[in-house]
């Protein structure tokens, strides 16, 4: 008779902007499969309802954090819980679109938010978490990238651009940890309904609800379960770059100007 097998421990999993949308439906995801868990996010009392939420039978630790200031992120990592700084998956979720008008329209504010949180704090997280990773030769950090990083779109300009970043640093920083057993994944989600439109028209929930109007959009569930599963395969499995849409959504066509006088 064979013996029981211990079960194996479950890796820590920390979540940036688990706050809302994807984020929260992962942190749901990964309790529900009892993974320690570390939550951030800048809306601290969204944090605090989520956690009351979830099965307090594993390890749950949430911190305000602003993930395009380093300090905050710093100070969060100097008050991490020793049983939880063995941080073992990484999913950069934390991210953001702001408006949608035209590059010589639109608000150079706007620019500045969308690469220091998409970009930059993407990076800061990786930085710093990395080190955790390579003392165990071990871990995974999953990107949350976009269809606007592979498909460009009227409007998306830098938010696009920024996708564009995290796919092909997704890439690059795969070959840095070449021989680490670090796993790096680049998911890119199409269209879904979250909090994403509401923050993208800046509170115009009408403006938002049109996005999604008469039409089934991807869930944060379908996003978690993919992540989810991104993250359970065997250690020597790496899904570089997984890019899912809703079935109502596809490519258009590449846009002609005729009977216009451009000269
Ligand atoms: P939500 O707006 O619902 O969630 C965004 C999360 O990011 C929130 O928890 C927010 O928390 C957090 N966040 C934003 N800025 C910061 C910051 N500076 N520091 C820490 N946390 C921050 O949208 P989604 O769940 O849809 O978005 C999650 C990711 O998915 C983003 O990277 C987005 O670009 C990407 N994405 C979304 C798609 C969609 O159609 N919805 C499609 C493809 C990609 P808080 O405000 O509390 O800080
Ligand atoms: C969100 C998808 O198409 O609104 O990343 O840019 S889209």
């Amino acid at each position: 008779m064979s013996k029981a097998q211990p079960t194996a421990q479950k890796s820590v999993v920390l979540i940036t902007g688990a706050s809302s949308g994807f984020g929260e439906a992962m942190a749901e995801k990964y309790n529900a499969n009892g993974h320690p868990l570390i939550l951030i996010a800048r809306r601290f009392q969204k944090l605090e309802s989520l956690a009351a939420r979830l099965n307090q039978d594993y390890p749950i630790h949430i911190a305000e954090v602003d993930v395009s200031n380093k300090v905050s992120i710093d100070t969060f990592l100097d008050n991490l819980p020793k049983k939880l700084q063995s941080i073992g998956v990484l999913i950069n979720n934390a991210g953001l679109a702001l408006g949608t008008q035209a590059f010589n329209l639109a608000n150079e504010n706007d620019f500045e938010t969308m690469i220091q949180t998409n970009i930059n704090g993407l990076l800061y997280m990786t930085k710093r978490v990395l080190p955790y990773m390579l003392a165990h030769h071990k871990g995974h950090i999953v990107n949350i990238g976009s269809t606007a990083g592979n498909w460009p779109y009227g409007g998306g300009n830098v938010y696009c651009g920024t996708k564009a970043f995290v796919q092909q640093f997704s890439r690059a920083l795969r070959s840095d940890l070449q021989g680490e057993n670090i796993r790096v994944s680049n998911i890119e989600p199409g269209m879904a309904e979250t909090e994403f439109s509401v923050v993208r028209f800046k509170g115009d929930q009408e403006q938002a609800d049109n996005v999604y109007q008469g039409t089934q959009a991807l869930e944060a569930e379908d996003i978690a379960n993919i992540v989810y599963f991104t993250t359970s395969l065997p250690q020597h499995v790496n899904i570089n770059t997984l890019e899912v849409m809703p079935t109502s959504q596809s490519w258009g066509p590449l846009h002609v100007v005729r009977n216009k006088d451009i000269s």
